[in-house]
């Protein structure tokens, strides 16, 4: 048997999907791609296929499916699946060793529920799925198969544990860069653009995430997942505002040691560590220059301005269907300001309403999950169109 791991790259033509591309080819010795996923865009995963070969492929959107293999995907030896059955059907593969689930939103969960049954390696960069559906997930994970976080607080808290037992853990503090409106009052907030909010001072993200991350409900999602990968309750899960995000996280222990993780703001960093977990090989990135660091700075982030991370306290301790609605309402709330169809404190107001309105339940299925986040979706709907119609 050849040492040759082969990766399937869930959403490749995404911000984390691309740069698992670079990994992968900067380490031909030990990775093959096996499978690339795309939702549409059909010229990039056509680029992506021919450098790097894969068996399958899945295209999401059926329409795009239908276009490229009539057109450039004609006569082409891969085996081309569609819709999110598609994509789930990459992660049973024979063929498939690890699963690096870079989709965004809660669409990310039946991949990674069906990576985890079929006993592949689970990189996983899709919070999403571990939000909304955290209960589901962590049962399936198995001893000696833990999944391996790809978003860099949780790559950098998992790597502050090794060696460690979760008893031994005191607090876990994530650190957040407080985003473009960092300090910012509501006030400040009320009008700020779209073009505003997409431009973050630190990382290169993709629309939906650097949304996420003005409203800092990428940090509350966080936290959420924090809680669902480390088995740590909510109180001992702590977010401080750290502007140069040199520091990507870091945990307390019993004794009162801190272990914080340092590296430069690269997201092939923790994917390549990811997927090469245990062992660690030379990075392309280049280190961090010590000299050259500017001050490490902490404050506390405001909660009373940035709504959206109390919000996710919130849901995360009352448990149940209400993270998976806070995320529900959040994707409608965010698609909607990414339209410009509502301003940015809108995005928290609609979470506010939709999780008041809210029925838990517990979650005893994928089913239930579906049903739940339906629901929370058209409410979040029709209250965007109320907004809408006050504004136009
Ligand atoms: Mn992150």
């Amino acid at each position: 048997m050849s040492n040759i791991k082969r990766v399937a790259i869930l959403g490749s033509t995404g911000s984390i999907g691309r740069q698992a591309i670079d990994v992968a080819l900067e380490n031909k010795d030990r990775f093959s791609i096996s499978a690339l996923s795309t939702n549409k865009n059909i010229k990039l995963l056509g680029e992506q296929a021919a450098l790097t070969r894969p068996q399958y492929i899945a295209i999401a959107d059926e329409q795009a499916y239908r276009s490229y293999v009539e057109g450039p995907g004609a006569g082409c030896v891969m085996d081309i699946r569609t819709g999110i059955d598609g994509i789930v059907s990459l992660c049973g593969d024979q063929d498939t060793d690890i699963v690096l689930n870079a989709l965004v939103g809660s669409v990310g969960l039946m991949p990674t529920i069906a990576a985890l049954k079929n006993k592949k390696r689970l990189c996983l960069s899709n919070k999403e799925s571990l939000v909304v559906g955290g209960d589901l997930v962590t049962r399936l994970v198995e001893e000696g198969n833990p999944i391996i976080p790809v978003d860099s607080e949780h790559n950098a808290i998992f790597q502050c544990l090794h060696g460690h037992d979760k008893k031994e853990i005191k607090k876990i503090v994530i650190t957040a860069s407080g985003g473009p409106f960092r300090r910012r009052t509501k006030k400040d907030l009320k009008n700020v653009t779209k073009q505003q909010a997409l431009s973050h001072p630190r990382w290169e993200m993709g629309p939906k995430i650097t949304i996420d991350s003005a409203t800092l409900m990428n940090k509350g999602l966080e936290v959420i997942e924090a809680h669902y990968l480390f088995g740590v309750p909510y109180e001992d899960i702590e977010v401080v505002v750290h502007p140069q995000s040199t520091v990507h996280s870091m945990v307390e222990f019993l004794d009162g040691s801190i272990i914080a993780h340092l590296g430069p703001t690269d997201m092939r960093m923790p994917i390549q560590f990811a997927l090469t977990y245990p062992e660690r090989i030379p990075s392309m990135v280049p280190g961090l220059d010590m000299q050259a660091c500017e001050d490490l700075t902490f404050e506390p982030v405001d909660t009373d301005t940035f709504e959206c991370l109390a919000y996710c306290y919130e849901a995360g301790i009352a448990g149940k269907t209400y993270p998976a609605v806070l995320n529900a309402a959040n994707e409608e709330a965010v698609a909607a300001f990414l339209d410009e169809r509502i301003g940015f404190l809108d995005i928290p107001s609609i979470i506010r309403h939709v999780m008041d309105a809210h029925k838990p339940v517990e979650v005893s299925g994928v089913d239930v999950l579906e049903e739940t986040q339906r629901s929370a979706r058209r409410y979040a709907g029709e209250l965007i169109s109320k907004i809408r119609s006050v504004r136009a």
